[in-house]
């Protein structure tokens, strides 16, 4: 299989190694060694992206505005295949590209420190900022509806209609839980309908991971941009709050180990505004609390969405995973509520 795919870049007879890479949810990676140089190769899940030519089509996108405007810029661009295409079709088994890893380069499961935490939210920011001056409705939606929250909560109430008696009962406190805080679903459709509010190039997955760093842990550049679409700010600033706030991930199953970090959520404020300042209107700078609410609480819909549907688009390694993992998320929204007072006055001016 791996040599039909590195045929296709001129590179089968030089494959020395491959493995698999990161721990993503949704496509599938692994760091494969050829011809003495190192790569990226990437499955794409197009049950999840049914279009997977229009991920291409975005990166090819920004990838020109990038070169003609900032050359400077580190960006990874795929590696073009010898029929000239960044995304190879297989028959039978589906969509590839393959990216050259960045040498010096490293990345990181967790944010450790503020110090990352700032970096990174520095990359995301810079990201939209460079990009500003492209149209964001010329990007092709990936996936339709993949932030709008009452959509997600639309489907969460599609799913409690249709599960089993067993999932919805095991999960009857969180299914509260989230009902009970509807009003940030409710909150998401005035910021719709506000002029304030402005449709970006937005990334919509701005964990940790998705930041490469140099040997002296400065940021480098951001990657992984399937999800990149015309989006909220606070879609990015969200989600880095749900992913670095806590110093254990959404997978961990020991919820007293969640807890609200106040200088990692100062770092994601200064370090996107350290960018965004000229951008981002006076309003939106009002709504970065509301942004971790946000992004942590369309988590919890998700998860607890998709263990109703019996798993069907996250997958579970065990069974109930996906409670664990909506579980973890509403502990994690109930400590950031709890922290408002400590986080809410951070950034405001700046
Ligand atoms: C998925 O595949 P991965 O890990 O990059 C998901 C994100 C979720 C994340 C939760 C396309 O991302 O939206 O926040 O899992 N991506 C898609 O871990 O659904
Ligand atoms: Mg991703």
């Amino acid at each position: 299989m791996t040599e039909l795919i590195l045929s296709q870049y001129g590179l089968q007879n030089n494959l020395s190694s491959i493995k698999e890479y990161g721990s993503g949810l949704i496509n599938s990676t692994w760091r494969v060694s050829a011809a003495g140089n190192k790569y990226i190769l990437q499955k794409i899940n197009n049950t999840v992206f049914k279009q997977p030519y229009d991920i291409a089509d975005n990166i090819s996108l920004i990838a020109n505005f990038l070169k003609q405007n900032y050359p400077q810029y580190p960006f990874a661009a795929p590696v073009t295949a010898i029929d000239g295409k960044e995304m190879i079709y297989i028959e039978g088994s589906g969509y590839f590209r393959l990216f050259p890893f960045v040498e010096g380069s490293c990345s990181f499961d967790i944010a450790n420190t503020s110090n990352l935490a700032f970096e990174a939210a520095l990359q995301f920011g810079r990201f939209t900022k460079l990009l500003s001056q492209i149209n964001s409705n010329d990007l092709k939606i990936t996936i339709p509806h993949f932030h709008d929250l009452r959509f997600r909560y639309q489907q969460f109430t599609e799913a409690l209609a249709s599960a089993g008696n067993e999932r919805k009962s095991k999960a009857e406190d969180s299914i509260k839980t989230l009902k009970n805080n509807y009003a940030i679903a409710d909150e998401y459709k005035k910021i719709q309908s506000n002029p304030a509010f402005k449709k970006r190039v937005t990334h919509h997955d701005t964990k940790i991971s998705n930041v490469l760093f140099d040997s002296n842990k400065k940021g480098i550049c951001v990657i992984d941009l399937d999800t990149v679409m015309p989006g909220y700010f606070i879609s990015d600033v969200g989600d880095m709050m749900r992913t670095y706030l806590s110093p254990v991930s959404e997978e961990e199953a020991d919820f007293s180990k969640i807890s609200i970090r106040r200088d990692c959520y100062k770092a994601i404020v200064e370090g996107y505004v350290s960018e965004m300042k000229d951008e981002l209107s006076q309003v939106e700078k009002q709504y970065f609390f509301y942004a971790g609410k946000f992004s942590i609480y369309m988590q919890a819909l998700r998860f607890l969405t998709d263990y109703l549907n019996d798993d069907a688009y996250f997958g579970s390694a065990y069974p109930g995973q996906n409670l664990i993992r909506a579980s973890n998320q509403i502990v994690l929204l109930e400590k950031f509520i709890e922290a408002r007072p400590e986080l809410i006055d951070i950034g405001i001016n700046s």
